[in-house]
């Protein structure tokens, strides 16, 4: 059956909601960071870079990162409409996805969330941090302007939007931010999907 490998409060809840989406029965392997079981040589031979989420397909093999995934996901489950059909639609949506998955968290909060990936010298932490919020604050922004007028990122749900609602998960519910009006709205509608309910209740979220 195939297998979403996630951990708790991280960007695997993205890849959950997806498979609540889909409604297909899939199986959940909890990658306990705590233990440091992403480092294990165990997770290892299943995803080499150590990170999640990490999807084992019914024939065993692995796809990894996020926008991959949620690629995959899309394609193979045509009848969910999770990403439209059109060949301009479908850029627009991996556009955004780009820049959420790249900017948003890669480029923005993983400053603030892990400034001793960058810097041996934690007095220096704190600055760091603050750049990686405002750039944060500014990448919402921008979304912020996508979301005029629309409940969600395309028009319609996509997998733009699930990507979105994991780094919202963390803006609000880890770091405490305000966010811009329209993405605080996206956030309260993603909340009210079952989907996102069903994922938070299986994480204990
Ligand atoms: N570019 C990857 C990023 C994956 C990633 O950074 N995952 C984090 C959790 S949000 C992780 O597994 N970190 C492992 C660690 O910090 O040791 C993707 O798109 O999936």
């Amino acid at each position: 059956m195939t297998t979403l490998c996630y951990a708790k409060k991280t960007c695997s809840i993205g890849i959950h909601v997806l498979m609540e989406e889909i409604g297909k029965p899939y199986e959940l392997k909890l990658v306990d960071f705590s233990k440091g079981e992403q480092k294990s040589p165990e997770y290892k031979a299943l995803n080499p870079k150590g990170k999640v989420a990490a999807l084992v397909r019914d024939d065993g093999s692995v796809i990894t990162e996020f926008a991959a995934i949620a690629m995959w996901l899309a394609l193979s489950n045509p009848g969910k409409s999770l990403l439209p059909q059109d060949t301009e639609g479908m850029i627009r949506t991996i556009e955004t996805l780009d820049f959420i998955v790249g900017t948003v968290h890669m480029l923005s909060w993983r400053m603030w969330r892990r400034p001793d990936a960058y810097l041996s010298d934690s007095n220096a932490y704190a600055d760091l941090q603050l750049r990686g919020k405002k750039a944060m604050l500014n990448a919402f922004e921008l979304v912020d302007e996508q979301l005029e007028n629309r409940t969600y990122l395309m028009g319609d749900f996509s997998i733009a939007d699930a990507a979105l609602y994991y780094t919202e998960f963390w803006a609000v519910d880890i770091a405490g931010w305000d966010l811009p009006a329209n993405v605080k709205k996206h956030y309260e509608e993603m909340k009210k999907r079952p989907s996102v309910i069903a994922s938070r209740s299986l994480e204990g979220v």
